[in-house]
């Protein structure tokens, strides 16, 4: 029996509950399930030394870069929890996170020692950690990220593919930078791997066939629920470059013969600062009309898309009011801090109304799911109350089980809908 909202106070009450209940399906992290060993993640050594810390201590640390990563991964947590944890506030996003996650997993913060806290992680096995985060994190599943030109993911869904897919909270996600953003070197990969692929993907038919028969091929080893790619700044479609040939002639037609969606990450600058290594990428404004020109030519096809600018976030909201094959989702990388995520969540819901995936984690280390998560939820609370509340004072009446349908739709209904191309 649903229970019709009839205050602000109770409705405060009733969406807090519900969006703390509502269990999650993360559709974009970097995460992997027990059985891919060593690639999955967790402690705090790994949470430490997640290259959003590692690019805020080198602005403090008197180390040079050499010095600093000639460190043993544990040094360089202890050097980290040194420099932004006790000589300076932990306030930053991804501070704050690494605290939130010890709190919630219990640890005593007053202590600030690292040892015990490593010492409490120290029994917990791979599949222990992912059932206890997965719990108290409420996260139902996640779609990892899946590279097959990474040699040793390859090697694995080569050697143990089926047994890579039995843990259901986990799913893959095709991923093909290396394809588009580096054809010169990746089609030599494609060819040793016996596809009869040619330098110029634009003149030769066999080397089109070719390309899309190992993303079908892959997509369906892995049962990839959407084929992905980060694309740079400069992005734009179409124009007369490899990249855009391989995405008209190639991608598309891979992902309509899998029925699955292209997700495009649009708008960053891989190492801006080569000496940071992963935490040396940036982002910046990129080209809208080419997600537009995207979404009008292949009306058949399913569009994921985030873009790493602020600046884009207002222009894909309204394309998607144009496109229902486009799907925004999350606020990625630079962008999931709690302003900027009330900032865009509040004009995607004015924009799309519930037609939208507001977040993702883009975890890498799974205790990081305690984190994104909790805090997200809380932003996502207070923007979905404040249009709750803009509706109540006019009059309309809400259901307790309208506002459960809701949450249920923006954490995971929607994402499963839109990769199985059904309406949202
Ligand atoms: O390309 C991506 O998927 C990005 O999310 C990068 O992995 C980035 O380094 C990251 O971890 N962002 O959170
Ligand atoms: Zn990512």
């Amino acid at each position: 029996m649903s229970m019709t909202v009839t205050d602000v106070n109770q409705l405060k009450q009733v969406v807090h509950n519900v969006i703390e209940d509502t269990a999650v399906t993360d559709m974009h992290t970097h995460l992997y399930a027990p059985v891919f060993g060593d690639l999955l993640l967790y402690g705090p050594d790994e949470l430490i030394t997640y290259h959003y810390l590692i690019a805020e201590t080198m602005r403090h640390t008197a180390l040079t870069y050499d010095e600093f990563w000639a460190l043993s991964k544990e040094e360089m947590a202890n050097h980290i929890w040194q420099t932004l944890f006790l000589e300076h506030s932990p306030y930053s996003e991804a501070c704050r996170g690494i605290l939130t996650t010890f709190h919630t997993l219990g640890l005593d913060l007053r202590t600030r020692n690292l040892d015990a806290y490593r010492e409490w992680y120290g029994t917990l096995s791979a599949a222990e950690a992912v059932d206890l985060v997965f719990q108290k994190a409420n996260v139902k599943e996640v779609v990892m990220t899946n590279d097959p030109f990474d040699d040793e993911e390859h090697h694995l869904w080569l050697t143990n593919g089926e047994a890579l897919k039995q843990d259901k909270r986990f799913h893959a996600a095709l991923r093909i930078d290396p394809l588009l953003n580096d054809w010169d070197n990746t089609y030599k990969k494609l060819r040793a791997w016996g596809y009869d692929v040619q330098p110029d993907v634009t003149q030769d038919e066999q080397t089109v066939s070719e390309v899309t028969r190992f993303l079908v091929e892959w997509g369906r080893r892995m049962e990839a629920v959407y084929m992905a790619v980060s694309l740079p700044i400069e992005f734009q479609f179409p124009v007369e470059d490899t990249r855009s040939a391989l995405i008209e002639r190639c991608v598309v037609a891979a992902c309509r013969e899998l029925n699955i969606p292209f997700a495009m990450m649009i708008g960053v600058k891989r190492r801006a600062n080569p000496n940071l290594q992963l935490a040396g990428d940036m982002g910046g404004r990129a080209d809208i009309q080419a997600v537009e020109r995207m979404c009008a030519r292949f009306p058949s096809n399913r569009f994921f898309v985030t873009m790493l600018s602020r600046e884009n976030q207002h222009d894909l909201a309204v394309l998607a009011r144009k496109f229902p094959n486009l799907m925004p989702f999350g606020c990625w990388w630079f962008l999931n801090n709690p302003s900027l995520i009330e900032e865009i969540t509040t004009m995607r819901f004015e924009l799309l109304g519930t037609s939208v995936i507001p977040q993702h984690s883009d975890a890498r280390v799974l205790d990081q799911l305690l984190y994104k998560w909790s805090h997200s939820r809380k932003v996502i609370e207070d923007v979905l109350f404040g249009k709750y509340r803009d509706i109540l004072a006019s009059g309309w009446q809400i259901e307790q089980q309208e506002i459960e349908r809701d949450a249920a739709d923006l954490f995971g209904q929607n994402f499963w809908r839109f990769v199985r191309g059904k309406k949202v």
